[in-house]
């Protein structure tokens, strides 16, 4: 008796080392899913599988090498985004050991992965992600947001390895909260979704016609009055300076820079009517609530005009990190030429005196770009090519292509369609370098989806347009052309279509993507 009660004593003392020493025998998986197979949007360069399953639990941990502070924030970003799945607050420790068995973030401080890029390597025992810079941590971690399968039994991401790197350095939309104003809240889930996608510019139309939409300290009428009405007559609204700088700030934490726009000198009524002196006839504009374009202009050679713009760009330079901002230009129908050139002249002048790099829309390119300013290509090839000449870089929106605002078919219920119907397919198969012969790739800073408000005036409305557009133009930023194809794409889009349900984003089922069943809960 005393011998078989030692040898159990033995083997139990045995067994609690082995367990102590191990962890918990690890889970089986019948058929792990393949990680080059999984439906990440948009495409990394690389996904190799090794056909294992590097488990989640209450028992994962996130390990930290470096005591940063934007480290330490990204791993709150995926503290948060592990916790739904594993029904804990994954622990954050911070450690010297790159050999942790769990989740690690690692900043090498080189650049082998591009300033934007990482690698992540999943083994059974530990989720490695390396990245020279913060941004490519932050990138890893929404590819891992897209790589966790909650099976019936088990919570896993597949084993293997990524690397990933994105082909443009802007990756950006836009919103144009002018023609209808968005709240604050609105703009911060647009800045949810595209962080999602890898985004990394948000462009905001703060003005035109129909409305002024941030406050300027030293010219308060331009909200008061130009701010007080939208597209329709409704209420309108304007962001304040506080709000602006909130927004700023939400966005950069999430890896997005706001490029600002004042559109001048047309698509400038909501400032005629607040200012009497900005006309040539010192009449103030009545307020305008309809969706013409290409009526109004500041009045071009009054030096008040000048005084008006460098007290504008001033302020909100003032509250702007990013390198842009963006002058508009578009669309100055009744500024004759000899007037508008001059103009985008001296207003560059201005933007580059409070430190800053001008976009502008194409038209611009009529006038002498400065160095290392941007055109946005939206309509004309002719100016695209005045700008490369002069040797300026391109923001790509074409309007046939890449307009979030155009309809899907002849059925959709918002958008316009000047520029074409846009189904989700064609808003795929494209690529910025290969649209016309004089745009080569090393003209081209990036892409840019915008979205004007004519037709839409709330987040749920713009919803229906941006999906299931919306990644698209990110994949296409993001993903070398020789890499994509609108067979293999179509199946992770409707895979993210269970994404988009369970955020409640009521987006537009295009027939041409067969869409999971949307379970009602
Ligand atoms: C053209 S694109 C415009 C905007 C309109 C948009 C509607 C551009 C530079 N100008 O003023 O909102 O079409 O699609």
């Amino acid at each position: 008796m005393q011998t078989t009660n030692n040898r159990t004593g033995i083997f139990i003392l045995l067994t609690a080392l082995f367990l102590a020493g191990c962890g918990e025998p690890k889970p089986q998986l019948d058929e792990p899913s393949d990680l080059s197979t999984m439906a990440v949007i948009p495409l990394p360069a690389t996904m190799t599988a090794t056909g294992g399953g590097f488990f989640l639990d209450s028992e994962t941990r996130i390990y930290t090498i470096h005591d940063d502070e934007e480290v330490q924030a990204i791993a709150q970003t995926l503290q948060q985004a592990l916790s739904g799945h594993v029904n804990a607050e994954p622990e954050i420790v911070l450690t010297t050991n790159s050999e942790e068995m769990g989740i690690v973030l690692e900043l090498t401080g080189t650049e082998n992965e591009g300033a934007e890029g990482y690698t992540m390597k999943i083994s059974e025992d530990q989720l490695l992600i390396s990245a020279g810079n913060p941004a490519g941590l932050f990138y890893a971690v929404q590819t891992l947001r897209q790589l966790i399968i909650a099976d019936e039994k088990y919570t896993y991401v597949p084993t293997g390895e990524i690397r990933d790197n994105p082909e443009y350095e802007y990756r950006g939309s836009m919103l144009d909260v002018a023609r209808h104003f968005f709240t604050t809240e609105e703009v911060k889930k647009l800045i949810d979704y595209m962080s999602f996608y890898k985004y990394n510019y948000l462009h905001l139309h703060l003005a035109d016609d129909q409305g002024w939409r941030i406050e300027i300290k030293s010219w308060p009428k331009l909200t008061e009055i130009g701010g007080s009405t939208e597209v329709g007559g409704g209420p309108g609204g304007f962001y304040t300076q506080e709000e602006y700088k909130d927004l700023v700030a939400y966005a950069s934490e999430r890896y997005v820079t706001i490029v600002p726009e004042i559109d001048m000198p047309g698509h400038t009524n909501a400032a005629l009517a607040s200012y009497p002196e900005l006309n040539c006839d010192g009449k103030a504009r009545e307020l305008y609530t309809g969706t013409e374009v290409g009526f109004s202009t500041l009045c071009t050679d009054k030096e008040i005009t000048y005084e008006f713009i460098d007290d504008v760009v001033g302020e909100i330079v003032e509250m702007t990190p990013g390198p842009y901002f963006h002058i508009g230009g578009d669309e100055s129908h009744v500024t004759p030429m000899e007037d508008y050139i001059p103009f985008v002249n001296r207003v560059q002048e201005i933007v580059r005196d409070h430190g800053k790099i001008s976009i502008g829309w194409d038209e611009i390119a009529n006038g002498t770009l400065l160095e290392g300013n941007i055109a946005q290509f939206w309509a004309d090839q002719e100016n695209a090519g005045k700008a490369i000449e002069q040797g300026a870089r391109l923001l790509m929106s074409p309007a046939y292509k890449a307009y979030l605002d155009m309809q899907y078919d002849t059925a959709s219920q918002f958008g316009l369609h000047w520029a074409a119907y846009i189904p989700v397919d064609s808003a795929y198969i494209w690529s910025a370098d290969k649209l016309a012969p004089e745009i080569r790739r090393e003209n081209i800073l990036g892409i840019e989806a915008p979205l004007w408000s004519e037709t839409i005036s709330d987040l749920d409305e713009a919803e229906y347009l941006l999906f299931p557009r919306l990644p698209g133009y990110a994949e296409i930023s993001w993903t070398p052309a020789e890499k994509r194809s609108w067979e293999d794409y179509k199946q992770r889009l409707s895979e993210h279509g269970k994404i988009w349900d369970d955020l409640d984003i009521d987006y537009y089922r295009s027939p041409r993507v067969e869409w999971p069943e949307k379970i009602k809960l």
